[in-house]
């Protein structure tokens, strides 16, 4: 059995822990997540079917699950309320987490693991991969909103669900580590890549540099803004929720925008092996920057406008560099479905990031573009 497999031995038991009404019909693996294990339940029940996602959390990334799963059920419950004051319909257009028989929010099984449940979004999209400028739009515009939305969320009562999670200088670090250790002896098969990502040391304190001189203000984020992580309404084709709260936690805007673009904006797949299919597209460039500035409603400062290109630049960067550190140590954390596959994923970054270096001027002058078409 893998170990994937084996950590997912008791979801008969976890799922035994909802009250679920109805019979279990069917339970498949579900989505293209790197972290979690996710399961899409469908149960019939009287006059057709409903449908639950279950999760096991990764628990080796997420070494607090309680802490995680109390900033979960406080941030939903709040994000429940604003849609429902904005005439919205928070069963669709938040996650709405599904208590255990007991009353709790998760529930730990008798191997250690750790599994949750949430309504199933239906009649929704999830993208891989851009399909129309519109949606890259939308997608910006309710990134945007979900961190008006949480504007006035008390921060300190969040929890640091992943410690550093986009500190540049402390990926830096690891990913060092991970060089120097080369435990597994990889990093022979990774040299330009080392190179490309050593040599741009200098710049990894761009943004945790202005946030310390007070220059950039610190938001609830979400920090984890791929296209994946956001459901659109297959009939009215528009934005309809943000999923994949387990990293909402004080950051900079600059960090949503950033992670966005990088997987958004790319001309091609995260893990794509052609890299002359990679670069970034700048007409995407701008419709993201257009969506995300409206989405903010103007409560983007102008040194975070000024730093968006750096977002993006240095979000792809980190991003690889945290995909190379983890072909080195040998895939203990992001998931991978063939040999090579981070390696792939990190080229890929750093193919994005030359490009997004080739092309600064313009990005710079689509950001100052759009900052006075909305003024
Ligand atoms: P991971 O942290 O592994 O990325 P996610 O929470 O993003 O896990 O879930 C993985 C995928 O499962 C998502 O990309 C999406 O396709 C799907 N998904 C997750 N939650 C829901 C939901 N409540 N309704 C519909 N689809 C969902
Ligand atoms: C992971 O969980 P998922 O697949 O949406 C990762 C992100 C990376 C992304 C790269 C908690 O996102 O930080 O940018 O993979 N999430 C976590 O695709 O590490
Ligand atoms: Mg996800």
């Amino acid at each position: 059995m893998s170990t994937e497999n084996q950590a997912c031995a008791k979801i008969e038991e976890a799922i035994a822990q909802f009250a679920i009404q109805g019979s279990l019909k069917e339970k498949i693996p579900y989505g293209n997540g790197h972290i979690n294990d996710t399961f899409l339940l469908t149960y019939e029940v009287e006059g057709g079917e409903k449908q639950y996602i279950l999760q096991r959390m990764n628990h080796n990334i997420f070494k607090n699950p309680q802490q995680l799963m109390e900033n979960m059920v406080n941030v939903t419950e709040y994000l429940s309320r604003a849609i429902q004051e904005q005439g919205g319909d928070p069963q669709r257009e938040t996650l709405n987490i599904v208590k255990t028989s007991s009353g709790d929010s998760y529930y730990k099984d008798s191997t250690g693991n750790y599994w949750r449940m949430f309504l199933f979004i239906g009649r929704a999209l999830c993208l891989e991969m851009v399909e129309s400028v519109k949606d890259f739009y939308d997608s910006a515009a309710a990134f945007g909103n979900f961190q008006r939305m949480l504007a006035d969320y008390p921060a300190g009562t969040l929890h640091e669900t992943i410690p550093n999670f986009h500190n540049t200088p402390s990926r830096f670090q690891d990913f060092k580590k991970a060089v120097e250790e080369d435990k597994l002896g990889r990093a022979k098969l990774a040299e330009k890549e080392i190179a490309f990502a050593l040599a741009r040391e200098a710049e990894t304190s761009a943004l945790t540099g202005l946030l310390k001189e007070g220059k950039l203000p610190l938001r609830v984020t979400h920090n984890d803004t791929k296209l994946n992580n956001i459901l659109f309404d297959e009939e009215t084709k528009k934005a309809l929720c943000i999923i994949d709260l387990d990293t909402v936690m004080p950051g900079l805007s600059l960090y949503d925008f950033g992670d966005s673009i990088r997987f958004g904006a790319s001309t091609g797949a995260e893990d794509e092996q052609d890299l002359s299919k990679i670069s970034i597209d700048l007409e995407l460039f701008e419709a993201f920057t257009n969506g995300f500035l409206t989405g903010c409603a103007g409560s983007l400062t102008d040194k975070e406008i000024e730093m968006l290109p750096m977002g993006a630049k240095l979000m792809t960067y980190e991003c690889g560099i945290r995909f190379l550190a983890d072909f080195l140590v040998g895939d203990t954390y992001f998931k991978i479905h063939r040999e090579g596959h981070n390696l792939d994923r990190a080229r890929t970054q750093f193919k994005l990031v030359a490009d997004m270096e080739a092309k600064w001027d313009q990005m710079k002058a689509i950001v100052e573009k759009v900052r006075n078409t909305q003024k």
